[in-house]
């Protein structure tokens, strides 16, 4: 129809938070666009319609003879590259972008960039929370809510973006001023044809940076190419020079830039030894962005942590109960098993788990279960593949309800052990999203007498 025949070039695919952004900045710019969402309703139609009455919009299944019509496609996070019609489209000389490639373009201040299979937005919130202390104009977004192109025009002076590999796999030449991957574990797996293609999707991040910013404890966050990347290193237990690390002393657990005592692990607001992985992250990055070192210190004191991130909700007969529910991978999982594991006495880990498995191989739960489990507690749709990785490791009850798993968590646990909702799985099989099985869960932990 008319779309095809008009001389509209940019396709916006998708029309999620991110497809409604880039309307609006290429609306802005002067570029005519048209937009393609799969679903007969997507969720920003209203508001487009409402703005841009004029836009055409495509709805319904994507169609390859449709998308060729279109030179250059930009492309939400949500939908993959290699779906069919955006292939066609590519293979017919189309550019396929997305929402961070459009923001490097124009981005009118230096950009601290960070990916990684876990932590990306713990972090992400303590280098803003840095920056803002500093008294930067600090703007931050990206996967963790705000799209990137609705940070633009508001005086920043640094952007702190979150970025998800679906962003960086349409992202080319980002330009980083720091940029690092924290960590490499399976997650999306129904999404890419193999690990692989993961992780060269996260090493985008690193394209035209200023600053790498690597973890010595994982090999994989270290750049495949060098060019003239400068590296600031972290990691536990060295004594580098230009290197974050950990020292243990008298005192306790010093975190050390160099040889130099910085601060006390425990002085920490965070728990976990994932989260001095994390603090360390966000201290080099900080550092690459030319934050001061004692404000970075004072707000890694503070920083008491996000919802649902490992997150203390109450002590009930000698036991603990911890809503971990953004522990949506099995990398995440086992860091909060070994991180939360008692460390005295005779206490363990009653974990509740199961969902969405995303085609990950849950066999790495096997060996922190075995160590520092005492049941498992198994809901949603993978439970049964959750079963048989760690059947052998610890006893294993299958539950049809988080009231049921919750119920069946409090019977098995003992005092001093820790209940431990971490579900190695995304929600949406029985919740709305992570938020909400995890204010559910603290809900009904609140609710137990
Ligand atoms: N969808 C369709 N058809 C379409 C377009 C989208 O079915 O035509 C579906 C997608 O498959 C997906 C959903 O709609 O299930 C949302 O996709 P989207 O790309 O429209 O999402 P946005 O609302 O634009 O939100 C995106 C990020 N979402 C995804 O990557 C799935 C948000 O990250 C991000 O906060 C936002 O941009 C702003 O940058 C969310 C997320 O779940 C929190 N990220 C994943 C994660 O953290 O694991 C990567
Ligand atoms: P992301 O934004 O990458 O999902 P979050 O900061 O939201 O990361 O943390 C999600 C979960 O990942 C946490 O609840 C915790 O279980 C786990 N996690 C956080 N940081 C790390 C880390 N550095 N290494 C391994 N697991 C981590």
């Amino acid at each position: 129809m008319s779309v095809i025949a008009s001389d509209r070039r940019t396709l916006v695919v998708g029309l999620g938070k991110t497809g409604l952004s880039c309307v609006r900045f290429l609306q802005a710019q002067g570029r005519s666009v048209a937009v393609a969402d799969s679903r007969a309703e997507p969720p920003g139609l209203d508001t487009l319609r409402a703005e841009y009455p004029d836009v055409p919009v495509l709805l319904g299944p994507f169609q390859p003879e449709r998308f060729t019509a279109y030179s250059e496609l930009v492309v939400s996070p949500g939908i993959a590259i290699s779906e069919p019609a955006i292939a066609a489209a590519a293979e017919n000389g189309a550019r396929i972008r997305g929402d961070i490639d459009l923001f490097a373009e124009v981005a009118e201040a230096p950009i601290v960039a960070i990916t990684g299979s876990n932590g990306k937005t713990t972090v992400t919130t303590l280098v803003g929370e840095m920056a803002r202390a500093a008294g930067r104009r600090v703007e931050v977004g990206g996967n963790i809510g705000t799209p990137a192109l609705d940070l633009l025009g508001r005086g920043a002076d640094l952007y702190v973006l979150e970025l998800s590999s679906f962003q960086l796999e349409t992202t080319t030449d980002l330009g980083a001023l720091a940029a690092t991957i924290l960590n490499i574990s399976d997650d999306h797996m129904d999404r890419y044809p193999n690990k692989m293609a993961y992780y060269q999707a996260k090493q985008r991040i690193y394209q035209g940076a200023r600053h790498a910013i690597v973890n010595l404890d994982d090999a994989l966050s270290t750049p495949m190419a060098r060019d003239t990347l400068r590296f600031i290193c972290y990691g536990f237990h060295r004594v580098n020079p230009e290197t974050f690390s950990t020292r243990d002393d008298d005192e306790g657990t010093w975190i050390t830039w160099g040889l130099d005592n910085l601060l006390l692990t425990r002085e920490l607001g965070l728990i976990g030894h994932h989260n001095v992985s994390n603090v360390m992250a966000a201290l080099a990055l900080g550092k690459a962005a030319g934050l001061p070192m004692p404000v970075m210190l004072d707000v890694a004191r503070r920083f008491r942590g996000l919802p649902h991130r490992c997150e203390f909700i109450r002590t009930l007969d000698g036991v603990e109960y911890i809503n971990d529910s953004k522990g949506t991978n099995v990398g995440a999982t086992v860091s909060a098993i070994e991180s939360l594991a008692p460390a005295s006495g005779d206490g363990k880990v009653v974990l509740i788990a199961g969902g969405e498995g995303k085609g990950a191989d849950f066999a790495p739960l096997e060996a922190p279960l075995s160590l520092h489990g005492r049941a498992a507690v198994l809901i949603g749709r993978d439970a049964p593949l959750l079963a048989s990785a760690i059947g052998h490791a610890v006893p294993v009850v299958n539950a049809s309800s988080l009231d049921d798993a919750l119920a069946q968590a409090r019977r098995l646990a003992q005092p001093g052990d820790r209940v431990l909702l971490s579900p190695a799985c995304a929600s949406f099989d029985m919740f709305r999203d992570y938020e909400d099985r995890g204010d559910q869960f603290r809900q009904r932990v609140e609710a137990l007498s």
